[in-house]
């Protein structure tokens, strides 16, 4: 099926059946309080407002048959994967690895590493374990969407200038056309979401092209 979404810069054109869903760390450490995100001094309540476009989008794409792919950013309990200076970086008042409130921080297998409840990926979606703000690196991730003939990213999660902002970056030197949904990217910073959305789509679609869910889930329809 080949569908149009009304989207900046231009409508954004795609066959689902080359099209993935990627869902970016929409992990309670970034989402909760208690999290990495709010050790780092971050207000979380910025980024739930994205959980309920986002989950109306994941019904859909679930029922389109899309393919799903979710990551999460995080690290092996021993650290060996995460650079000294990702470790040492700034004051957080807890550290990656440090033990917070929802198990230690930013690490695999810990409660607040993994997704929210209200997002859960299914036993078939593939989940991505990725070291660092981008998607594609130190992943397999480009293999998994070779693998399936995907060429298009419908792109959501948090936060919007860091992982979701790298992802998209790397994803178009790969040759991805990517979409962002507006509404279902989140950031601690209205600033940076104003201006990370603006970034994509500026100077003819630098990155790709940004769109409300709403008229995403209107072209599905
Ligand atoms: N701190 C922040 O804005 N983001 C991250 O550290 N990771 C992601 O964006 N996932």
């Amino acid at each position: 099926m080949n569908a149009s979404v009304e989207a900046e810069p231009y409508p954004y054109r795609f066959d689902l059946a080359t099209t993935a869903l990627l869902i970016i760390d929409m992990q309670r450490d970034f989402v909760e309080p208690g999290g990495f995100g709010e050790t780092l001094g971050n207000d979380v309540s910025m980024l739930r407002r994205v959980i309920a476009p986002l989950r109306e989008v994941l019904d859909a794409a679930r029922a389109a048959g899309m393919l799903v792919v979710h990551t999460r950013e995080g690290h092996e309990p021993d650290l060996s994967d995460c650079p000294p200076a990702k470790l040492t970086r700034g004051e957080p008042s807890l550290r990656i690895g440090d033990p917070g409130p929802k198990g230690r921080i930013l690490i695999r297998g810990e409660y607040g590493h993994d997704i929210i409840d209200e997002l859960k990926p299914l036993p078939d979606e593939t989940v991505i374990d990725k070291p660092g703000k981008g998607s594609f690196y130190a992943t397999g991730l480009q293999d998994l969407l070779t693998a399936h003939g995907i060429t298009s990213l419908v792109v959501t999660g948090v936060t919007t200038e860091v992982c979701v902002h790298t992802t998209v970056r790397e994803a178009n030197d790969r040759g991805y056309e990517c979409l962002v949904l507006s509404d279902c990217v989140g950031s601690y910073f209205q600033e940076f979401q104003d201006a990370g959305l603006a970034m994509i789509s500026a100077q003819g679609g630098i990155f790709g092209w940004t769109a409300p869910a709403k008229q995403f889930l209107e072209a599905l329809r």
